[in-house]
């Protein structure tokens, strides 16, 4: 058994899990955490930097990490991939704008190049650190009317293109809570079920 697996089985006893909150600026990660922690919406600012919420659910402790999306912050993403069991996507299900740069930033966040300079979903993926991490994406603010199915997002960011990672879309709400937690526990039961077949 390697080390790392060993870390992974001490990690998965004390039942403790890092979750990373991706995504172009205005996605609503915030606003899913706040939600998640039971918090007012009424007060979202956007990140500056990041912030680390610790969330009890099913008896685990999720740190999840809200990294500021803005254009500025994304080269420092790659700092905080260290030891991340899984990464959560979110889209802006209404900004039909930004879908094919959301695309991108996806692509590269799963398919790093030490010698480019775009940032890409894809290029995110197959970052070193991120090996392995399961990737959940969320199709969010399905409660606005000109908001793209989580069919229409799965095709428009080439989700089926991915291989590396396992991953799952689920179209949300942050407005209504519709599907958040459904998110987490199917993050919880992969990330769960990987390390456990880890040896
Ligand atoms: P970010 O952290 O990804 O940058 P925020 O995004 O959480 O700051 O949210 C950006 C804006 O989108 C906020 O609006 C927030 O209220 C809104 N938002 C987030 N999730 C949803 C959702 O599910 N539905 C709707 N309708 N709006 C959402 P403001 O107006 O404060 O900029
Ligand atoms: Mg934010």
């Amino acid at each position: 058994m390697g080390l790392l697996t060993i870390l992974k089985k001490m990690k998965h006893k004390e039942r403790e899990m890092r979750l990373l909150m991706l995504g172009l600026d205005n996605a609503g990660k915030t606003t899913i955490l706040k939600k998640l922690n039971g918090e007012d919406l009424s007060t979202i600012s956007p990140t500056l930097g990041f912030n680390i919420k610790t969330l009890e659910h099913r008896g685990f402790k999720l740190n999840m990490w809200d990294v500021g999306g803005q254009k500025s912050l994304r080269s420092y993403w790659r700092n905080y991939f260290e030891s991340t069991d899984g990464l959560v996507w979110v889209v802006d299900s209404a900004d039909r704008l930004r879908m094919e740069d959301c695309r991108r930033e996806l692509a590269c966040l799963l398919q790093e190049e030490v010698h480019t300079h775009t940032h890409t979903l894809a290029c995110l993926l197959q970052e070193e650190r991120l090996g392995g991490a399961t990737l959940l994406v969320f199709a969010n603010k399905q409660d606005l009317p000109g908001a793209l199915s989580k069919e229409a997002i799965r095709e428009a960011l080439g989700l089926d293109e991915i291989l590396t990672h396992h991953w799952c879309i689920l179209g949300c709400s942050a407005m209504t809570g519709e599907n958040l937690l459904k998110g987490v526990d199917w993050l919880l039961d992969d990330i769960a079920a990987r390390v456990f077949n880890a040896d």
